[in-house]
Parts: C-alpha cells; structure tokens; sequence
C-alpha cells in the first residue's frame, strides 16, 4: 500500500512538471483545436487539473463519416485480430496503472483502492471480450437442418456504435463498453462525461497506441444535451451503449425510435433503489461491515451501493449503534492517501443533492448521524457519510446518488409489504441479503426485483466473467456487463443457408 502511494505521487509529481493535462476531441486520431476550458479536481476546488476541448456537431459528423468508411474493414479483421489489439489495451493499462491512478484521483476524487479495482476492472473487459471475440466471430456455428442445404449462424459488427459513459467509473465503464463494441466488429464514436475527460483521452491515446487504427476509435467529449444528442439522434448510428441515469436512458431510447433510419439497440446501465433485507439470525458483525462497505465506499457513487438496509425490530437498536460507530472509523480525506475510505463526491452539483436531500430529511425523517468533515467542507466537495432512520420508504423516491445510508425498521409480518413496497419504485440493480435461513433468502429473492444478488456479503462486486453485472425495470436493459451475453447485444446475426445441391457439390 506504502508502495502504491510513492508510485502514484510519483505521476502526480509527473503531472505537474507537464504544463498541463490536455483532452480534446480525437476525430480519425486528429486532436482536434479549439477554445479549451478547465477541468477542476473535486479533492481541490483550487487545484485545475487539465483543460478539455469539447467536440462540435460538426466533429461529430466527420467522426461518423470516417468510422462508416473504416467499420466494413476492421469487422472483416475478423475476432482474433481484434482480440488481439483489445489485449494489448489490456495489457498497457496493466504496464501503465500509477498514471491511470494518479489521474483517476485528482480527476474524479477515486481512493487508491478503488482505482486499482478500476484499473483491474478495465484491463478484465478487454481481455474478456477479446477472449470472446476470438471464440465466437470468427466462425459460423452450423446448425441441424434438412438434407440438401447446410444453415450456419454468424455473427458480424451492426456498424458504428455510440458509447456514453459516467464520471464514477471513468475509466472501467468508458473502457468496456468501447471493448465490447470493438470486439463485436464495430468502429466507435465515444462520449465521456463532462467531469472526467481527461483520463478517457488517455484511454482513447493508449487504444490507439496499442495497434487500434484511428478511424476505428473516436474521443468527442462534451456536454450531453450537446454532443450527446448530436451522436444519438444520427441516422447512422447503428447502437448506443450508455451508463448513467435513467432519465438520460430514457431520452436516449427516444431519439433512437423516433429516426426513420435503422432500429438500434440500446444497451443502458442505470442507477439502482438498492435494498439489504436483514433478519434476526444475520451475523451482526457482518451487517454491520458490509453495509458500510456497500454504502460509503466510492463515497457511495457506485450504482450498486447501498442506498436502504432493512432491520428487524428485535436487533435495529445493535445494528444502528453498530453503524453510527463504524462510521466514525471512516477517514475522510485526500484520495491518494492509503489509509483514506471516503473521497470527495464528484462536484458541487452532486453535493448540492446531497444537502438538499438531508434538509428534506431532516423534516419527515431522523438523522442519525452525519459524520463532520471539518474544512474539507470548504476545499473540496467533501461530504459526510449520513446515517438516516425512515419512518416509511414514502421518503425516499428515487436514487440519491451519494454516501448516505437509510434505515427502515420492520415488524416480522410487515416485511412482505415492505419488500412490496421497495419493488414498487421500479429499481432492480443490487440487492442484499442477511440471514443464515435459507427460506429468508428465498422469500425476499422472489418479492424484490434485482440483476445482481449479494447474500451475506457486501454489495459490492462486478467482477468480469464472475459476477456478469447489470439491472431491470429502471435499472437499465441488460444483457450484462462482463457476462456471456453482453457481446451479442453489440453484434448482427446472419444465418447463411446454402443449397448444395445447387453448389455443385
Ligand atoms: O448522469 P447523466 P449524471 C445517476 C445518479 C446521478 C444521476 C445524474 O443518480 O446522481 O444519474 O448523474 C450523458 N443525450 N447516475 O448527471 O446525466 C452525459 O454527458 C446523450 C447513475 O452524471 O445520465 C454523461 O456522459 N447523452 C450512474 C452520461 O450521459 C447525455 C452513473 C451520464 O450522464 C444526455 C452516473 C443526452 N441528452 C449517474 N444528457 C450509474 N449507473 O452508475 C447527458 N448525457
């Protein structure tokens, strides 16, 4: 840990002698100029960590006109030759980690240890879907059919696909969807989020720079309502994958319907209402561990965190004073700090959410505890993790998107209408479960939609090709990510039936 610490100061201390760090619009590998403005560290409100150019509409239209011209090319490649560039992305993020730390920490307020599980994360999807791509695409799997013809099924990139990602996994998310679109045979037009353009220019540069032709790959950064709109509404996108909120999903589905080109798919990952339902058979110790871990870690801007646990009134008192205690263990600080827990959250709007939110709670609901962090109140958008006790679920309408964690308390014959009632906001992403019967488990499996089920564990956890991640209902569309299923969303089938007869033999 010492070690990682020293590594990452020193590219912090590498940024600092480059004059500046610089993202812009990487349009068939050309940066393109123009007026840059800056891109700010939530750890340090003073501290500018770079400068980004946006895209234009009129970037983004040569940017689909070179990756139309480049995408019959690179699905011809075939998976392995396409695998083998993904690999090589893998294996230069692996080489080149302290950078991507350093960045990921200045830029998005990421603690070393969530970094490392990024970096982790990203390098896993390229060598994920490289592994697929090479399975899969590169021949048709012939199928049973009658005498005289032979029928094979393929698959084949759709054309170009937009991605659009999330400031909270800046480089994870951004990297994987672009993989997997890749892997299938796509060129890829990508969007990061406003907030976190610098570490996605890097990613884009080490793409190229692990052997992906520059037409294959475009950066067009910018405002969502902007370039994220310009990529969504055009006829020739032939896909989008997006992570973020629902509503921006649900806008994204709109435009795609409403062109009179190609129907494309949407592949969303949303945010979550996620739920832990605890019995009195649960472990205490471990309730007490995981929640914290699920619901504070990344300043609770992970979408599988912990937003509500569920108590049984006989042990809620133990279990509620064992939080409050654990949360005062939590250091609150600077990212690049080993010992650190809590970051920043992402930016000053994110935190204006989150005091609004408590103010309204402080009305119909009690505080618990919210954890003080001091002047770091005054020098980055610090805020403190927030333990709050409901009376109902009434309160608690939609995701909010930060490290505060809700209590509900519930008599044994309310739980059934309690987990209804969780089921009713419409979120299926994450859910927990603590109890060592069996029966519990099976019981609130079957009341409470959700993609990913942890029992008697933390929420956390997506880890590729172990734990395939994604939601329903307003939690987004599937197939998962890092699962067997993902790819072929990406991809066109073709089923290739030929008379032999005809053939000739
Ligand atoms: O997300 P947005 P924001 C949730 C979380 C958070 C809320 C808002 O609740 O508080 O969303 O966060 C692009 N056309 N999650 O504002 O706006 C945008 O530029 C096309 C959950 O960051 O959805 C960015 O690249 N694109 C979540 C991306 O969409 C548009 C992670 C996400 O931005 C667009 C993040 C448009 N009209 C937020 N408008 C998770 N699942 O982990 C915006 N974008």
């Amino acid at each position: 840990q010492a070690s990682a610490r020293d590594r990452v100061a020193r590219a912090l201390t590498a940024f600092d002698r480059e004059d500046q760090l610089m993202a812009s619009p990487l349009v068939a590998g050309h940066a393109v100029d123009g007026a840059a403005h800056q891109v700010m560290s939530p750890v340090d409100m003073a501290r500018q960590v770079g400068a980004v150019v946006d895209a234009s509409v009129e970037d983004v239209d040569t940017a689909f006109d070179s990756a139309v011209a480049a995408q019959p090319g690179w699905d011809r490649r075939g998976g392995k030759a396409r695998g083998a560039i993904l690999r090589a992305m893998g294996d230069a993020m692996e080489a080149d980690m302290d950078r991507l730390l350093a960045i990921m920490a200045i830029e998005a307020g990421k603690t070393l240890a969530d970094g490392i599980a990024e970096v982790r994360e990203a390098v896993d999807f390229c060598r994920y879907y490289a592994a697929q791509a090479e399975r899969e695409f590169d021949s048709a799997v012939r199928l049973p059919g009658p005498a005289g013809e032979t029928n094979h099924l393929g698959m084949k990139g759709r054309g170009v696909f937009v991605t659009i990602s999330p400031w909270n996994f800046p480089l994870a998310i951004f990297a994987g969807q672009i993989a997997a679109a890749l892997a299938a045979g796509n060129t890829v037009l990508a969007k990061p989020a406003e907030q976190t353009p610098l570490i996605a220019f890097e990613a884009v540069r080490m793409f190229h720079a692990a052997g992906l032709p520059a037409d294959v790959l475009h950066l067009l950064p910018g405002r969502g309502e902007i370039v994220g709109a310009a990529l969504t509404t055009d006829p020739r996108t032939a896909g989008v994958a997006f992570t973020g909120s629902t509503e921006v999903a649900r806008l994204i589905n709109r435009s795609l319907a409403a062109r009179e080109t190609a129907i494309a798919p949407l592949v969303a990952e949303t945010g979550g209402l996620n739920g832990m339902f605890v019995d009195t058979t649960a472990l205490k110790e471990q309730v007490i561990d995981d929640a914290i871990n699920s619901a504070f870690g990344s300043a609770g801007q992970r979408c599988s965190a912990l937003r509500v646990i569920f108590l049984p009134e006989d042990t809620a008192d133990e279990i509620i004073e064992g939080l409050a205690g654990a949360m005062d263990e939590l250091q609150i600080g600077d990212p690049t700090d080993p010992a650190t827990d809590v970051g920043p959250v992402i930016d000053n709007e994110a935190r204006e959410i989150l005091l609004r939110h408590v103010e309204r709670m402080e009305a119909g609901a009690k505080i618990i505890k919210q954890i003080d962090v001091g002047d770091k109140f005054d020098s980055g958008f610090f805020f403190g993790p927030t333990l709050v006790e409901l009376p109902s679920l009434d309160l608690l309408e939609r995701e909010v998107f930060g490290p505060i964690l809700h209590v509900v308390r519930y008599k044994r014959k309310e739980m059934t209408a309690i987990a209804a009632e969780l089921a009713d906001k419409g979120y299926g992403l994450t859910l927990g479960i603590h109890s060592r019967l069996s029966s519990f488990h099976r019981q609130i499996q079957s009341l409470v939609p959700a993609g990913n089920i942890y029992v008697n564990r933390n929420m956390v956890g997506a880890v590729v090709g172990v734990q395939p991640f994604g939601g329903e209902g307003l939690s987004g569309t599937g197939p998962k990510a890092g699962g067997p299923h993902y790819l072929h969303r990406f991809a066109g089938e073709r089923t290739v039936t030929i008379n032999i007869a005809a053939q000739g033999g």
